[in-house]
C-alpha cells in the first residue's frame, strides 16, 4: 500500500511537472557559439561559474570562419572544460556538408565559409575573413591564446578526432530538440543561420538569441562605426562578427526569434581600463581568474598599455553578463520584455543587416547568390536587399570611391524604419556602479565579473602544473661535442602530415650524415601557424630541444595587402580544404598531436614579464623567432665547408623571402632540394590541385606560392627537384605499414605507425580523405638526402624548366620545360619504391637516436610519480639496452 501511494504521488507530481514546466525552477539552458577569441574565453568561464541549477551551459559550437582556426579552437575549448570539470558539455565543430547550387542546404555544413561562398567543398575564398590577420594579433595569437594556452591549461582525454568529432549542426540540433534554449552568439552567425534556414520547424524551441556584434549608432569613439581596423578604407561601418557573414546575420536577425543585441555602442563604454586591470591583478583566487588575467596581461604587453586600457573592451563577456542578468530578471516566465538588467541600459531599435550595397538588382561579378544562377539562390529577389554589390575583399575598388573613407556597408547593423527592419532590444551603454559611485570600479559589471570569476563555487580544478604533482619543464639536448657532424641541413616544412613523417626520418638519420641545423615553418601551405607547437613537441620527444624553429611568412608573395601587410588575399591558400583532410586535420595532426609529449618550448607572443625583460621587446629569445632571424643566426659563421643544404617540403615562401632579404644567402647555400612541382609529359598526366579544377597541371607546393617558386628557381641556386611523378612512387599505405610492422620497436615508429594507420583508414572511409595518399610521397626528398643510394637506386636527369606565376589561378604553379629560357635543374626522375619503404622503416625502427620521452602518456606518468620512487623502480627494472641507448645518443 505504501508503495502504491508513493508511486501515485510521484506520478501526480510528474504529471503536474509535465503540464506546468514553469513550476519550480528549471535552469535556463544556454548554447554558446564562439570563435574562441580571448574575450570569448572570458565569457565562457564566466558562464561556467554561474550556479548550474540556474544557468546551464549545455553546448558549445565553434564559429569556424572568424578569429580562430577550427582544430586549435576546439582543442582549446576541450582544455577549458577539462579545467572546469565540465567534460560533460557537448562541443561541436565543422562538418563536411555542402550547399548545392540550387540552394539546398545539406546536413552538417561546416561553417568554414560564409553562406555566400559555401559551395560543394570546405575549400573556398576569404572575401570577409581576409580582414583578420593570420599571424600576430590575429589567428596565430588566438589559436594559441598568445602562447599562454599550452603553458597553463590542463590536458584531459577529450580532443578532436577525425570523423568522430560532433559537428556544430548536430550539437545545435540535439540541444534545441531537448528543450527550450537560449543561444549566445559570440562569433559569426553562420552556424545558427544554417540551422534556422534548414530547420524552420525547430525555431520555436529557441527562446531568445543574445548577440555580441554590430555597431548601430555612429560614429563610435574610434571615429568609425565599425571595428574592421584592417579595412576602414573600404568598410568603416561593420563590426567583425557580423562582417564575417553578413547574410547569415541577416537570416538570424530576421528569423522571428526574439533578439537582444550588445553592439560596440555598449561595449565601447566598458574597456578593460587600468583600474579594472589593477584590481583584477590583486584578485586571482581561482585558476580561471588566473588564466584570464594572465591572458589579458599578455595582450596588454603585446599591444601598447595605453591602447589596451582604452580599447580592449569587454565584448563577449559583457554580452554574457547582460544576457544572464536579463534572464535572471525574467524568471521562468520569460517575462522581461524591456530587458531589465543590472549591467546595461537598453533600448528598442529597428535595425537590419546590410548584406549588399545599393543600387540593388545590378548584379556584377561580386554576388554569387545571383551571378550565373538561372534562379537566384534561396529564391532571393532580384532587386531586393541581397542583390546589390557585395564587398569582394580588402581592396574592392567599388568600396573605395571616397577619399580616406570606404563606402561599402556590408555587415552594418543599420538603424532603419523601412519594411525590412526588425525590432531588436539593444544595449546602449554599460551602467555605472550605483552602489558605490565613487568606487574605482565605476561599472556594475566590473565588480560582478571579478566576483563571479573568483567565487570558490564551480571553480576550476587545476592548471597544467597543478594537475600533475611532479610536473616539471625539461629541455633535452644531445651532447654532440665529440661527434663528427654530417651535412648541415635546414628543413623548411609547411606542417602537412607528410612533413611530420619527414621530420621524424631526418631526426633518425645519424647526425654523422645529416646535421639538422634548424627548422623553418612556412604557414602558407597545409597548416596554420600555431601548429608550430606540434613541431616543438616532436623535437622534444626526440630529445632535440636544441634545434631552432623559425616561423616563416604568413602570406604568399604578392598576397599581402599594401596598406595593412598583416592581412591579405588567399588566391592560392584557398585551395586547401578547411575541414577534413585540410587545416582541421593538419592543425591537430589528425587528432594525434596531443599524444606527443608537451614541450617546454612553444609559440610565445611575448614573455617579457616572465623573463624580467622590458615590455614590448623585439628580442627573439623571448618570443617566437622568425625564419629570417634563425637563418641569420645560423649563417653567421658559415664557410665553404659548412655551406647549408636546404630541404623544402612546402611552398617556397620563406626561402624566397630569405633570398631576397639576405644578399649573401645564395653563396651560403650548397644546394636546395625541392619536394614539389609537376612536369606533365602528356595530357593525362595531371597535377594534384583537386580543389581548383581549372588548374589541372600544377602541384600544391608550387601553386601555393608561384611567385616564390619562380624567385627560387631563378636565383641561380643549385636545385634538385623531386617532382610529383617521383613522389607518386610512394602511395601504398599497405607497403609502408608492413615495412614498419616487421619490427616495431621505437616510440617514434609506433607513433608514425598510428598516424599512417589512421590516414589509411580515413583514406578508405571517407571522400574528404581521398587525397591523403599524396602525403606519403613527401618523404622522398629526405630519403634521397639521407638514405643509402644503393638501396634507393635514384635516377637523375637535367632539365631546363620554368614555373608559371602570372596571377592566374588556372595556370599558376605549372612547370614547363623550356630549352631556351628555362633554368637548369636536376630532377629526381625515379627512385625504387620498395627501397624507400624499407629505408624509411628501418631508420624509424632503429634504436639509435631514439625518443627521449615516448609520448604524452609517458610524460603524464612521470609527472604523477614521485621522482624518488621512479629512481628506485628504475634501478630494479630498467633493461640495460635502454641505458645503453641513451648513453650512445648522449656521447
Ligand atoms: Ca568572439
Ligand atoms: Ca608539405
Amino acid at each position: 500500500m505504501f508503495w502504491f501511494l508513493l508511486v501515485l504521488v510521484i506520478t501526480i507530481l510528474g504529471l503536474l511537472g509535465h503540464n506546468f514546466p514553469c513550476v519550480g525552477s528549471s535552469p535556463h539552458r544556454i548554447l554558446v557559439d564562439t570563435d574562441v577569441d580571448t574575450d570569448d574565453i572570458i565569457a565562457l568561464l564566466y558562464l561556467l561559474k554561474l550556479n548550474k541549477s540556474e544557468f546551464d551551459l549545455v553546448g558549445i559550437t565553434l564559429s569556424a570562419n572568424a578569429w580562430t582556426n577550427a582544430g586549435h579552437g576546439v582543442n582549446q575549448v576541450y582544455d577549458l572544460l577539462h579545467m572546469m570539470g565540465r567534460d560533460d558539455i557537448a562541443v561541436g565543430v565543422g562538418g563536411e556538408g555542402v550547399i548545392l547550387d540550387d540552394g539546398t542546404i545539406l546536413p552538417d555544413v561546416g561553417g568554414y565559409l560564409p553562406i555566400i561562398d559555401q559551395g560543394m567543398a570546405t575549400a573556398g575564398g576569404c572575401r570577409y575573413r581576409q580582414t583578420i590577420p593570420k599571424g600576430r594579433k590575429g589567428l596565430l595569437d588566438m589559436d594559441s591564446n598568445y602562447g599562454f594556452r599550452k603553458h597553463f591549461l590542463p590536458q584531459g582525454n577529450r580532443r578532436y578526432t577525425p570523423l568522430q568529432q560532433s559537428t556544430a549542426q548536430k550539437v545545435i540540433a540535439n540541444k534545441v530538440l531537448e528543450g527550450p534554449i537560449s543561444i549566445f552568439l559570440m562569433g559569426s552567425h553562420t552556424n545558427l543561420a544554417l540551422f534556422v534556414m534548414s530547420n524552420p520547424h525547430l525555431k520555436h524551441n529557441i527562446q531568445h538569441i543574445y548577440i555580441m556584434g554590430g555597431s548601430v549608432r555612429c560614429p563610435n569613439p574610434t571615429g568609425f562605426c565599425g571595428n574592421l581596423f584592417t579595412d576602414f578604407t573600404s568598410n568603416p561601418y561593420a563590426e567583425f562578427n557580423i562582417f564575417a557573414d553578413p547574410f547569415a546575420a541577416y537570416q538570424v536577425f530576421h528569423s522571428g526569434i526574439p533578439i537582444t543585441l550588445v553592439p560596440l555602442d555598449a561595449t565601447n563604454t566598458i574597456p578593460t581600463n587600468k583600474k579594472f586591470f589593477e584590481t583584477f591583478e590583486k584578485n586571482q583566487r581561482t585558476f580561471e581568474a588566473q588564466y584570464i588575467f594572465k591572458s589579458l596581461e599578455i595582450i596588454r604587453d603585446t599591444w601598447s598599455p595605453e591602447v589596451f586600457y582604452s580599447s580592449y573592451c569587454m565584448w563577449d563577456s559583457f554580452m554574457a553578463g547582460v544576457a544572464v542578468s536579463i534572464m535572471k530578471n525574467a524568471g521562468n516566465n520569460n517575462n522581461n520584455n524591456n530587458g531589465e538588467n543590472v549591467f546595461a541600459e537598453m533600448e528598442y531599435m529597428n535595425i537590419t543587416i546590410v548584406t549588399s550595397n545599393e543600387p540593388y538588382g545590378l548584379t556584377d561579378a561580386s554576388n554569387p547568390f545571383f551571378d550565373k544562377q538561372i534562379t537566384p539562390k534561396f529564391n532571393l529577389t532580384l532587386g531586393g536587399v541581397h542583390s546589390g554589390h557585395v564587398q569582394s575583399g580588402l581592396n574592392d575598388p567599388i568600396c573605395m570611391q571616397r577619399r580616406d573613407k570606404g563606402n561599402c556597408k556590408d555587415g552594418y547593423t543599420k538603424e532603419t524604419t523601412g519594411p525590412d527592419s526588425v525590432q531588436v532590444l539593444v544595449a546602449t551603454r554599460a551602467k555605472l556602479n550605483k552602489k558605490n559611485y565613487k568606487s574605482e570600479l565605476d561599472r556594475e559589471f566590473y565588480v560582478d565579473i571579478l566576483d563571479v570569476l573568483n567565487r570558490p563555487e564551480e571553480a576550476g580544478r587545476f592548471n597544467l602544473s597543478t594537475q600533475f604533482p611532479y610536473y616539471r619543464e625539461e629541455r633535452f639536448t644531445p651532447d654532440l661535442s665529440t661527434t663528427q657532424l654530417g651535412k648541415p641541413v635546414i628543413f623548411d616544412m609547411d606542417m602537412s602530415a607528410g612533413d611530420f613523417l619527414t621530420l621524424f626520418y631526418l631526426l633518425k638519420v645519424p647526425v654523422e650524415i645529416i646535421d639538422l641545423k634548424a627548422i623553418i615553418v612556412s604557414p602558407t601551405g597545409w597548416a596554420n601557424a600555431a601548429t608550430i607547437d606540434v613541431v616543438y613537441d616532436l623535437l622534444h620527444m626526440m630529445g632535440r630541444d636544441d634545434i631552432p624553429v623559425g616561423l616563416g611568412y604568413l602570406l604568399a608573395l604578392n598576397q599581402s595587402d599594401p596598406t595593412s601587410p598583416s592581412v591579405g588575399d588567399c588566391l592560392y591558400a584557398k585551395a586547401i580544404p578547411q575541414g577534413c583532410g585540410g587545416f582541421l586535420d593538419s592543425d591537430t595532426l589528425y587528432g594525434l598531436a596531443r599524444d606527443l609529449p608537451r614541450s617546454a618550448r612553444r609559440y610565445i607572443a611575448e614573455t617579457s614579464v616572465a623573463h624580467g625583460a622590458p615590455r614590448n621587446t623585439d628580442s627573439p629569445e623571448l618570443r617566437q623567432p622568425l625564419a629570417l632571424e634563425v637563418w641569420k643566426y645560423l649563417t653567421k659563421s658559415v664557410n665553404e665547408e659548412s655551406k647549408i643544404t636546404v630541404l623544402t617540403n612546402g611552398p617556397l615562401t620563406s626561402l624566397a623571402k630569405i633570398i631576397s632579404s639576405d644578399k649573401n644567402s645564395t653563396s651560403l647555400i650548397k644546394g636546395v632540394y625541392i619536394v614539389g612541382g609537376h612536369i606533365n609529359i602528356n595530357k593525362s598526366d595531371k597535377g594534384n590541385i583537386f580543389t581548383v579544377t581549372s588548374n589541372a597541371y600544377a602541384e600544391f607546393n608550387m601553386f601555393l606560392d608561384p611567385l616564390a617558386a619562380k624567385a627560387v628557381l631563378e636565383s641561380g641556386l643549385n636545385i634538385t627537384l623531386i617532382p610529383l611523378a617521383t613522389q607518386r612512387n610512394l602511395t601504398s599505405f599497405h607497403m609502408m605499414l608492413n615495412s614498419l610492422n616487421s619490427t616495431v620497436q621505437t616510440p617514434e615508429s609506433q607513433f608514425v605507425h598510428r598516424l599512417l594507420d589512421r590516414l589509411h583508414a580515413l583514406h578508405q572511409d571517407h571522400m574528404s580523405y581521398k587525397h591523403v595518399g599524396m602525403f606519403l610521397g613527401e618523404i622522398v626528398g629526405a630519403l634521397f638526402l639521407g638514405g643509402d643510394h644503393a638501396v634507393l637506386k635514384p635516377k637523375l636527369r637535367d632539365e631546363q624548366v620554368k614555373v608559371i606565376a602570372e596571377g592566374s589561378e588556372s595556370k599558376d604553379g605549372q612547370i614547363l620545360i623550356d630549352k631556351l629560357h628555362g633554368r637548369r635543374v636536376q630532377i629526381l626522375e625515379s627512385i625504387d619504391s620498395r627501397g624507400c619503404y624499407e629505408s624509411f622503416a628501418s631508420k624509424l625502427n632503429d634504436k639509435r637516436q631514439s625518443a627521449v620521452i615516448g609520448s604524452f602518456e609517458e610524460q603524464r606518468k612521470k609527472w604523477i610519480t614521485s621522482p624518488s620512487r621512479t629512481l628506485r623502480r628504475k634501478k630494479r627494472t630498467t633493461p640495460p639496452s635502454r641505458t645503453l641507448r641513451r648513453k650512445k645518443w648522449i656521447t
